[in-house]
Parts: structure tokens; C-alpha cells; sequence
């Protein structure tokens, strides 16, 4: 059977990137794109494109079945800061764009799901540091509670269904080609753009907030592996713990003086502060490791010459 994918959130910060690594992988017309709004033209025109709500299960289940769709990646979500704001909004778009494409799964209509989840499922009772895949949960953030709840029902879904829904445990996204949006750790991203432009930024994160994070590369690369894994290397079905470096507001301002000596941060903490407060420092994804082979490329030197390098040109 040829592969068709439907990307649904594709003009988002991950989306796009998924989009176009998709479309390299399995041409242009294998791969469609789907928002709730327009994205940019280079996307749009990259190959086919609908504009769909995700939390709408009869338009869905049309543009599955008029493409003969057979795997989906669900990648509309309300992030963390915003979904603070935004409670119900949140839980509604988060969990019923969800529970759609479950059910196509389980009507069979598609045959195989990704759902990311995010170091968002753990709160302030979690070990800290190299939070292991399984230990104390207890999120205390709306978008917290609404990943660990879709992390049961992707579990649920896939033992009871059969339901072939693979997920990665996010950290913070760190990308040159798309800006974030309504994230805790956007300031990893916000931090460069305005190096560069202003050579000085104020972090909404106190200097010492040590979040995990990851380039983006590292993170499409991560998506694409677990989702051509042998079915039988997946072996955890809510979701995996993903990693591949830590570092604080301090840290990526050292990284960054390093190209740009004159850099200056200033720290003014808002509501933020108590979202990152309640997420790991550092996270531990031996299981990811040793089930489908996962290893993180770049470090936070490494991110820092190509973000620059690329933001610059
Ligand atoms: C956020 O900050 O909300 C996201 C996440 C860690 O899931 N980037």
C-alpha cells in the first residue's frame, strides 16, 4: 500500500518542519498539509494543502477518505502558556482533536498515528533531574493534564483497539525556520532572534531555570524514526521520554556571547516561571535508546552556530 499522510496543526512550529522533512522523504504529493488557517506560501505550495479543524471528526474523516489517508500526525495543540489563559479552549482542542483521530484508528480508517506528548505530563513532585520514564506524574499546568490524559488514551486506545499510536515526550523546540507560539520554553528561540536584532533580550525565565531542550533536526529526526520502527521495538505506547540537552537562560546567554560578545539579558520573570518551576530539569530517555535506537545529535553549542548562522544569513 503506498503511503498517504495527513499532517493536522502542519503550519505550526513543529508542523512545518514535519511538512517539508515528510515531503522530502515521500514526495511532495504523498504528504498533506491541513490547518485551521493558512500557512505560509512556501508551504502551502509545497505540495497539497486543506484548511481543517482537527476537533471536527466529520471533516476529517472526509479529507481521510478522500486522499486515502492511512497515517496521521496530530500536531494541533494549545501549548502551555496560552493554555493557562485558556482552560477549556485548551482541554477541548488538545483532547478531542485527539480522541478523532484515535477513533479513525480505531474504525480502522487509518492505519497508523503520531501524537506528541510533552515533559509537560510531569509537575513538582517529579524527580527532577533525569526524570525517568516512569515515576510520580502529577502535572500542575492545564496543557500538563491534558498531554498525561492523552497519554493514558493513546495507551488505552492501543491495547484495547489495537491502535497503532506511537508518541514523543517533547521537551522545548529550538528552530531558526519557525517561530514558536505560546510556549514556556519559546524564550529559547526568542532569545537568539533578538540577539541578533536588538543585542539584548529580557527572559520572562529567571537565570537559573534549567529546562530540557532540543533542536529541531534532533526532534523531526526522532519523529520520522519512531514512526518507521518495527511495530515490536515500540514497546511503550503512551509515550517516550525524548532528550538531548539542558541548559538555562544563563547558559544559552553564555553560548551566545561566545559569537556575540556584547549580548545583554536582563531577567524579568512573569507567570511563566511557575510553569517551568514545575518541569523537569533533565530527562532520562534510555528506554528510547534501547527500544528503537534514538540519539540526539546537537548539544547546546552546536544549536547555538546554527541558529546564529542561520538566522543571520
Ligand atoms: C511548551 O513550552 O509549552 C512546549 C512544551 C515543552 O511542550 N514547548
Amino acid at each position: 500500500m503506498s503511503k498517504s499522510i495527513l499532517i493536522l496543526g502542519a503550519c505550526g512550529q513543529i508542523g512545518t518542519e514535519l511538512t517539508f522533512a515528510l515531503r522530502e522523504k515521500f514526495g511532495g504529493e504523498s504528504v498533506i498539509a491541513s490547518d485551521i488557517r493558512e500557512g505560509s506560501e512556501v508551504l502551502m505550495e509545497s505540495g497539497p494543502f486543506e484548511i481543517l479543524d482537527a476537533t471536527d471528526y466529520d471533516a476529517l474523516e472526509e479529507v481521510v477518505a478522500y486522499y486515502e489517508i492511512n497515517e496521521v500526525y496530530l500536531m494541533a495543540a494549545m501549548l502551555s502558556a496560552t493554555a493557562e489563559k485558556f482552560p477549556l479552549r485548551a482541554w477541548n482542542l488538545n483532547m478531542n482533536s485527539l480522541f478523532n483521530v484515535l477513533n479513525l484508528g480505531k474504525e480502522k480508517k487509518i492505519s497508523k498515528i503520531f501524537w506528541p506528548s510533552s515533559i509537560a505530563v510531569f509537575g513538582p513532585k517529579t524527580p527532577k533531574e533525569n526524570t525517568p520514564q516512569n515515576t510520580i506524574m502529577e502535572p500542575s499546568t492545564v496543557y500538563g493534564i491534558s498531554k498525561q490524559s492523552g497519554e493514558r488514551w493513546c495507551d488505552y486506545y492501543h491495547h484495547k483497539f489495537g491502535v497503532d499510536v506511537r508518541s514523543l515526550r517533547y521537551p522545548g523546540l529550538i528552530s531558526w525556520k519557525t517561530q514558536p507560539g505560546g510556549g514556556t520554553t519559546d524564550y529559547a528561540v526568542e532569545i537568539y532572534h533578538k540577539a541578533l536584532s536588538e543585542g539584548a533580550y529580557t527572559s520572562f525565565l529567571d537565570k537559573d531555570s534549567k529546562l530540557p531542550m532540543m533542536f529541531m533536526d534532533d526532534a523531526i529526526r526522532a519523529t520520522l524514526d519512531i514512526m518507521e520502527s518495527d511495530t515490536e521495538n515500540i514497546k511503550v505506547r503512551s509515550s517516550y521520554n525524548l532528550a538531548a540537552m539542558s541548559f538555562t537562560p544563563e547558559e544559552i546567554t553564555e553560548s551566545i556571547q561566545k559569537h556575540i560578545p556584547e549580548f545583554k539579558i536582563a531577567y524579568e520573570p512573569d507567570f511563566r516561571q511557575a510553569i517551568a518551576d514545575s518541569w523537569p530539569s533533565s530527562i532520562d530517555d534510555s528506554k528510547a535508546q534501547k527500544d528503537w535506537g534514538w540519539q540526539a545529535e546537537f548539544d547546546l553549542e552546536k544549536t547555538t552556530e546554527e541558529m546564529l548562522k542561520n538566522l543571520e544569513s
